[in-house]
């Protein structure tokens, strides 16, 4: 019997009411069942959402930095743990131990981070244009969060949205991926141990249609933080705006990497390798667009194709391994169907294609690290994000149409050139449309202490992680508080002598 899961609400684990449950598999060997975890319905989520709402006073009138040095203890448990958990993450996602781990350390960084943020929450004090008066803003509360995340970040995309919604006072029901619910609940349990009060971080677990459904049209919440698809997303933000709540979303991308002809093209191939096939492709700002200068794209492709085509797939967890396995049948049907499409509108595969069913991997869904080449921009599958280890190779005749071809999506997460050129990297920062843009860095590997997110179909709402812009913005509301000591009443713009 594979180990039960189960939710966590008002700080007790309990099972569904329905008493349903779901498996985890590991993808990249589907003998190995991980665990089981409760499918949660409607009446989980009533129940958890009840749990946050009434631990709500307590936990927003707990001093701040009480808040965030209950976060940092969580953080000590995560990095105590980073080992066992990194495995876990691999075992479940399928990305490579290095990736599994920094998954989770990605995790520790943002509980860090937003423990110390206990002690700064700062808002402003300006002055007043009346005698005897005061002014300041200060950041409160909003009340309950929805936390909805994806499986490709395990530990990360939740520790994103725990530890910012926890840290600015609220409660939150957080409903992770049904892909990836076990190390969900190891994360959970660690910051829970921390410290928690019941009901101030509350777990529950099941499908998007059963469970997430239920959370995001939930009366009782004040918010909703989603990772996810465009389509899920929009949906969201529609169930959102009907119920007046406020929604982030982050969504999809199709990430471009421009190499000039000015490049180091080692380092762009290095960079392009990394960006297209780490995590199987499977990060909303993985590479999927190589858009090369005509002048280097010969050179370029020749030690591109030469790397990839070396590349070993198999089990993360075995330390030689590269690329791992995708999520689950259905992600590889669809990136193989992507596959397909970009044979039929006439790219040309110039590596990979298939999925890969010998010797060890015949129990997971591999697919070979896939490159087309000769690919036209407006092809879907220059346009449509895949989600998996594909990527299209299209061709430059300069900077200006390296740029408008980077542009000519409708998504604009992340985004990247390689050149030495001091003025084609200012021109690119500037004219790309995108959330973030790396100069002679591929497009993944965005750090906590910024803002996360992207424009156009990518992003809706406030951005991810830190720093100016970030999710406390997300997290919290602005007060203005006017104070009169003067003793007598003061109007503002009539008292002007
Ligand atoms: C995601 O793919 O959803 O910048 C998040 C990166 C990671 C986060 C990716 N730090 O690639």
């Amino acid at each position: 019997m594979p180990e039960a899961f189960h939710n966590l609400i008002n700080g007790k684990w309990v099972d569904a009411l329905s008493r349903e449950t779901l498996e985890s598999v590991n993808p990249a060997d589907t003998s190995d069942i991980i665990g089981t975890v409760p499918a949660s319905g409607r009446e989980d989520i009533d129940r958890a959402v009840e749990a946050a709402r009434a631990a709500l006073p307590g936990w927003r009138s707990t001093p701040a930095p009480k808040r965030g040095e209950i976060i940092f203890r969580a953080a000590e448990k995560l990095l105590k743990h980073k080992n066992e958990l990194g495995r876990l993450v691999t075992r479940e996602m399928g990305k490579i131990l290095s990736e599994g781990l920094g998954d989770v350390q990605e995790a520790i960084d943002m509980a860090y981070y937003m423990a110390a943020e206990g002690r700064r929450l700062t808002g402003e004090t300006v002055p007043s244009e009346l005698f005897a008066k005061d002014c300041k803003s200060v950041r409160t509360p909003v009340g309950v969060f929805g936390l909805i995340t994806p499986w490709n970040f395990p530990a990360a995309i939740p520790a994103w949205k725990i530890f910012p919604c926890l840290i600015a006072g609220n409660t939150a029901v957080f409903k992770p991926s049904s892909s990836t619910p076990v190390a969900a609940t190891r994360l959970v349990e660690m910051i829970h141990d921390a410290g928690l009060l019941p009901g101030v971080l509350n777990l529950v677990h099941g499908t998007g249609d059963g469970a997430g459904e239920a959370l995001a049209s939930h009366p009782g919440i004040d918010g909703l933080s989603f990772t996810g698809s465009t389509a899920i997303g929009e949906r969201l933000l529609k169930t959102c705006a009907s119920t007046g709540k406020e929604i982030s979303c982050e969504m999809g991308g199709k990430n471009p990497i421009i190499v000039m002809d000015d490049a180091r093209i080692d380092l762009a191939v290095e960079g392009a390798l990394w960006g297209a096939f780490g995590t199987s492709g499977q990060r909303c700002t993985a590479a999927s667009r190589l858009i090369v200068h005509e002048k280097v794209h010969d050179r370029f492709l020749a030690m591109f194709l030469n790397a990839a085509r070396s590349l070993k797939v198999g089990n993360g967890l075995d330390k030689a391994t590269q690329m791992g396995p995708v999520i689950n049948e259905a992600q590889m049907r669809k990136v193989l169907g992507y596959i397909e499409t970009g044979r039929k509108e006439g790219a040309q595969l110039a590596l990979g294609g298939q999925s890969m069913r010998e010797g060890a991997l015949a129990k997971g869904f591999f697919i070979e690290p896939t490159v087309f080449i000769g690919v036209d921009e407006e092809m879907r599958i220059a346009q449509e994000e895949i989600f998996g280890p594909v990527v299209s190779v299209l061709k430059a005749k300069n900077l200006e149409d390296a740029i408008a071809m980077a542009n000519n999506v409708k998504y604009g997460l992340s985004s990247s050139i390689y050149t030495q050129d001091v003025n084609n990297s200012a021109i690119a920062e500037r004219d790309l449309d995108a959330g973030i843009v790396y100069i002679n860095a591929p497009t993944i590997g965005a750090e906590i202490q910024l803002p996360f997110g992207g424009v156009k179909k990518s992003g809706l709402g406030r951005k991810e992680a830190g720093g100016r812009g970030g999710s406390l913005d997300m997290f919290t509301r602005w007060k203005v508080i006017y104070r009169d000591f003067s003793g007598r009443l003061q109007k503002a713009q009539i008292d002007t002598d």
